[in-house]
């Protein structure tokens, strides 16, 4: 056990996942509440509830290990702070999806301001010994706003989506300010060396004008910084178990019976431009016209539930997706066949992996993800003696490590059907060795090593 599992950790994100609130998480509270359980702490961010007046104060309530800290916050600030500048700029400049930018003064001003609460609610529950690591691109200036406010902890920054380079970076309004305050964190975590590097073009320029001291170690006004690459993992355990356990569920022996020992090929995303979704039903549909024997043996399975409802690209991405699905089901189904079934809703943790595990084949295939933990979870939930094979995005951050997954171009329709030809193909033999090299990537980098690893990083800055 290091010294850190003495220390207190305090993790802010901007939303907590509260114990059986229901929904369904995202990547970074899969990711925060392993973390946090294993090591224990506080969780403090945004409750999911909405005042007509001014932010309320924390309320706290303790599970097992964590405490989780959680305020409600105004619902014009939130509307600026969390649809406005964190999802209509900062979420699409950091997947080099420029278009998707509606930049607004007023939500600029809002994300500011709700940082500014964020920090001035969080003083009045830290002690002075307490690790304090705050979670993606909403909170960017927290470390910032809690300097000023006379906080010394050690402060670290996990960016959980990929990280643009200067180019892409300075088309949006306030790059500037959020480089500035990038510099206050002591340690700055990226899931790939490709954001690091990307980041590193951004403190470079005369904005910044930093200074690489070493490797990871930069100089930056007002002191130094450790930039550096944490992937994140999941509990390789905890899938498995809970896939291999899954199998009993009804929920998932009536989704076998149902395919009619058909494949099943299976995609699970948040409903979100970045994923690829349209592409993805594109180059299925590309499939089945390429190789018609695949009509026969092949049900595509798509799980997207709604995300960031009220963003008008997220309304119209769901709109596009109805439509290519009902266009594809319409052209190729059959009296007893579908091809796509598609679901605009979440799906337990526990039947999700089941479902992973007797899928032949993952589509994952975003045209920008930091990391994705979907293509971690299927590896892990598969059965070792007949494992199905992942058909990975290149520009995801997983496939830099699931170098034996099926690797394609998600703009590609031809080379993602190949893809998928080539993956529903594959020997057993074949499956078995990429299974076992990957397997052994994911357990090296699993949860704990992401964890232990940045909070080491952190506890040494000090
Ligand atoms: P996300 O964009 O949310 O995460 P991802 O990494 O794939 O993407 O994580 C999604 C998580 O939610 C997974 O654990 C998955 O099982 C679950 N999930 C997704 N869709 C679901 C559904 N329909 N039903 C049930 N569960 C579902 C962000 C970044 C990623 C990064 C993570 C973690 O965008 O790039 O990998 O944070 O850092």
């Amino acid at each position: 056990m290091s010294d850190s599992n003495y220390r207190r950790l305090v993790i802010i994100s901007n939303r907590v996942a509260m114990p059986k609130a229901g929904g369904v998480p995202g990547g970074l509270a899969v990711g925060v509440l392993g973390a946090l359980r294993e090591h224990g702490g506080m969780w403090f961010g945004w409750s999911g509830e909405l005042t007509n007046g001014s932010a309320s104060d924390p309320e706290i309530i303790r599970r097992g290990n964590v405490e989780y800290a959680t305020i409600s916050l105004n619902e014009q600030d939130f509307e600026q702070y969390y649809n406005g500048y964190s999802n209509k700029v900062l979420w699409p400049v950091c997947h080099y999806l420029l278009d998707f930018i509606r930049y607004y003064a007023d939500d600029f001003e809002g994300y500011r301001r709700v940082n500014s609460i964020f920090a001035t609610k969080l003083k009045s529950l830290l002690k002075p010994d307490d690790l304090i690591w705050v979670h993606d691109y909403h909170l960017i200036p927290l470390a910032a706003e809690l300097r000023s406010a006379g906080i010394e902890n050690p402060i670290g920054f996990f960016l959980h989506v990929p990280f643009p380079s200067y180019e892409a970076l300075r088309a949006i309004p306030g790059h500037e300010y959020l480089l500035r305050c990038m510099c206050a964190y002591d340690v700055i975590g990226f899931h790939t060396t490709g954001d690091l590097a990307a980041f590193q073009t951004c403190v470079r320029e005369p904005i910044v004008g930093a200074e690489f001291l070493d490797k990871n170690r930069i100089k930056v006004p007002g002191g130094e910084l450790i930039a550096d690459v944490f992937p994140i993992g999941i509990d390789v355990d905890e899938v498995q178990q809970l896939a291999e356990e899954a199998q009993k569920l009804r929920q998932v022996q009536n989704m076998v019976k149902s395919l009619g020992g058909r494949e099943l090929l299976i995609g699970v995303d948040r409903l979100d431009y970045s994923k690829g979704l349209t592409q993805r039903f594109l180059a299925y549909e590309r499939l089945l016209e390429k190789y018609p024997n695949a009509q026969k043996v092949v049900t595509l399975m798509q799980i997207a539930p709604p995300t960031r409802t009220g963003v008008r690209a997220y309304d119209d991405i769901r709109e596009e997706l109805e439509q290519t699905s009902g266009r594809i089901n319409g052209r190729f189904a059959e009296t007893n066949w579908v091809p796509i079934r598609y679901l605009n809703k979440g799906v337990a943790r526990k039947p999700l992996m089941g479902f992973f595990r007797n899928a032949s084949v993952a589509l994952v295939t975003p045209v920008r993800d930091g990391m994705n933990l979907v293509a971690k979870e299927f590896v892990a939930a598969q059965d070792p003696d007949d494992p199905g094979m992942v058909v990975l995005s290149s520009l995801t951050g997983a496939a830099q490590e699931l170098t034996d997954a099926v690797i394609v171009n998600p703009y590609d329709r031809d080379d993602v059907a190949d893809g998928i030809a080539t993956a529903i193909s594959m020997s057993i033999e074949e499956r078995r060795e990429r299974y076992e090299s990957m397997m052994a990537i994911l357990r090296k980098n699993d949860i704990t090593a992401w964890r232990t690893r940045f909070v080491d990083a952190l506890l040494n800055e000090e």
